[in-house]
């Protein structure tokens, strides 16, 4: 079966300063002759006339050609750098029409080409997906990590570690009916705790990680009327949420995502912490607690007018690892702060102190980043994988290495397997189909 040469305008049907189309696939070299009729260079900037099939001129533009196997996708490569215009881009596409075996790319396919000529693997892939779904820097930045590589490295170094220890055990193996060289099986011990203690942090490192992916929660709460909403507005600078001196305002979540420094962070404004028979307030309670179970920084806010706020503080549960305390309404009254604390004075309605709550709030979020910081493995799908890896080696009893090397041999084996479904070299067509489904044409 011949393959099929696929193409794709990168700005289709725009007006654009160029348009780029990009063809791979083996009948590149036939197209070059059909639409030029000057001999380009591969890898470097050919200026050419470009033709129809009845020798009309179509535009003049800028040549790039790849011979297999040096090009992004492995194949022969070209693309028609040409004057943005939609009806240069229509010729061109209906001109490559004309041509046998040659057809538009389906979304993803030309990434799909490269893995699957090896120019890839799996986890770049995934990187570049999470690239250009990236909207701030630090998203940016991990995605990028992925994408050059420095992923799959640290997993080929995994894999590498496992099939070292397995040469361990081939010496057990082969010494079964004797004595084991002293200290084998102590070098074994030693290397298999530290690929478990290494599998370890990159899991932890990784349900951080997810968190500049998916923004890092913040959550404000407190009894009613403290002046969350208030806060949260000044926040944003922005009217997100209702305002006003009726206690118990606020019922349902009120979420809004900001880049802050450059992190994606997600705020939430949620009802008043209180004792109430109010059906609508109960579950609006309900839901702000079992958000705050899920967030990365807590912003606990009471009224420092009311009497009662060092108890009303100590009533609002401390669920995140993070927390900054507010006394709120300091143009009322300000309350005295022990200096050791968490507690910050500060007025919605002046302003007083609110940069030196941003400034605290950036340094938890800074905090909250700075351990997902470099992550080894960073999708749903790879903790997984790895906890699995990690269960496959937790259950390795090293007394067993004596008695039955073999069993043992096979959770290592079973491991190494597992390591390639994260870098896409074992089974993993379902994975690729989601995937490509989020492409755009021309990726
Ligand atoms: N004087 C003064 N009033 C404030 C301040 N911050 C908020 N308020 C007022 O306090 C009242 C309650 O403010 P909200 O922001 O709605 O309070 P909340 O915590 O969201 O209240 P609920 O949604 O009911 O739980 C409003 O009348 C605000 O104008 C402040 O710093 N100083
Ligand atoms: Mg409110």
């Amino acid at each position: 079966m011949i393959k099929e040469t696929i193409y794709a305008s990168l700005t289709k049907y725009q007006k654009t300063a160029i348009s780029i189309v990009r063809v791979s696939g083996p009948q590149v070299k036939i197209i070059l002759k059909k639409f030029l009729k000057k001999r380009v260079k591969a890898k470097e900037i050919n200026l050419r006339n470009i033709y129809d099939s009845n020798g009309e001129f179509i535009d003049q533009g800028l040549i790039l050609f790849f011979s297999k196997p040096h090009s992004p996708t492995g194949e022969d490569v070209v693309e028609f750098h040409v004057h943005g215009s939609i009806s240069i881009i229509k010729k061109i596409e209906l001109e490559l029409d004309k041509i046998k075996h040659v057809r538009e790319a389906e979304p993803g396919e030309f990434t799909k080409r490269s893995l699957q000529n090896d120019k890839i693997d799996l986890l770049q892939v995934e990187g570049l997906d999470d690239l250009l779904e990236a909207s701030t820097e630090t998203q940016r930045k991990r995605a990028q990590l992925a994408f050059m590589g420095s992923v799959s490295s640290k997993l080929f170094d995994w894999r590498d570690e496992l099939i070292e220890i397995s040469s361990y055990l081939e010496t057990s193996i082969d010494f079964s009916d004797e004595e084991l060289p002293a200290n084998t099986i102590s070098t074994f011990e030693k290397k298999l705790n530290k690929i478990k203690k290494n599998l370890l942090v990159a899991i932890e490192k990784a349900e951080f990680s997810k968190k500049i992916k998916e923004g890092v929660k913040v959550v404000v709460s407190g009894p009613p009327n403290a002046g969350k909403s208030s806060l949260i507005n000044c926040l944003l600078d922005e009217n997100i949420s209702i305002v006003s001196a009726h206690p118990g305002t606020t019922r349902d979540i009120v979420c809004s995502t900001v880049d802050m420094n450059g992190v994606c962070v997600n705020i939430y404004d949620t009802a008043g912490l209180h004792k109430t028979n109010n059906e609508i307030e109960i579950e609006g309670i309900k839901r702000a607690t079992e958000l705050l179970k899920i967030s990365d920084i807590q912003i606990r806010v009471v009224d420092g007018n009311d009497h009662n706020w060092k108890e009303k503080l100590s009533e609002i549960p401390v669920v995140s690892r993070f927390t900054i305390d507010l006394i709120n309404k300091s143009d009322l009254k300000k309350r005295k702060i022990i200096k050791s604390s968490n507690e910050i004075n500060i007025s919605t309605k002046t302003g007083e102190n609110l940069d030196t709550f941003t400034k605290t709030l950036k340094e938890k979020i800074d905090s909250v980043v700075n351990k997902g910081d470099n992550p080894i493995i960073f999708r749903d799908r790879h903790i997984k994988i790895t906890k699995k890896i990690l269960e496959c080696l937790n259950s390795i009893q090293v007394k067993d290495i004596e008695k039955s090397p073999e069993l043992v041999a096979e959770d290592i084996r079973h491991s190494l397997t597992l390591i390639g479904k994260i870098t896409g070299s074992v089974g993993v067509e379902e994975v690729l189909d989601n995937l490509f489904k989020n492409f755009c044409i021309g990726k």
